[in-house]
């Protein structure tokens, strides 16, 4: 549906490395519709809770404290089938296997340090939205595009 939401993070190492305004461009340019944005340093804990299905792979430690590292740009982005074509968008979880043209495929090299997230079902978007934002963060508003993006 035109109405759906998922939630897009820049993580740290994108803040760092001045790929804000880039990653941000391609979910506007694509037609999707801003709903919520911060700079976010949110701590370890939400972190944590943030990747809490993960919590048991060898890996986590190293992420949230790769996480934690610096602030992350945390945004809702709404529109047509937003949550897997977010996840196109972004390309693969290891950027050597992202197709040029998605985000991680342009902008980075490596797993740990693959710039973005964005969630992997309608079900996780509303837990992470629920989690990262409070409900009047959210706005409700009409694009002037609306009529030229959707039939
Ligand atoms: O959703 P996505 O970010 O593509 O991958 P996840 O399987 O949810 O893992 C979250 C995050 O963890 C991933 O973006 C990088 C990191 N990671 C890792 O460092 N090493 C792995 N073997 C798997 C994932
Ligand atoms: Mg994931």
């Amino acid at each position: 549906s035109t109405n759906e939401r998922t939630f897009i993070a820049i993580k740290p190492d994108g803040v760092q490395r001045g790929l804000v305004g880039n990653i941000i461009a391609r979910f506007e340019t694509r037609g999707f519709k801003l709903v919520a944005l911060k700079l976010v340093s949110p701590g370890q804990k939400h972190l944590e809770e943030h990747y809490a299905d993960l919590s048991s792979k060898p890996f986590f430690k190293d992420l949230v404290e790769y996480m934690n590292s610096g602030p992350i740009v945390a945004m809702v982005w709404e529109g047509l089938d937003a949550v897997k074509t977010g996840r196109a968008m972004l390309g693969a979880t290891n950027p050597l296997a992202s197709a040029p043209g998605t985000i991680r495929g342009d902008l980075c090299l490596q797993m740990a340090r693959n710039v973005c997230h964005g969630s992997d079902s309608v079900e996780s978007a509303n837990k992470e939205i629920d989690l990262w934002f409070k409900k009047d963060d959210l706005n409700t508003w009409e694009s002037a595009q609306k009529t030229w993006i959707y039939e």
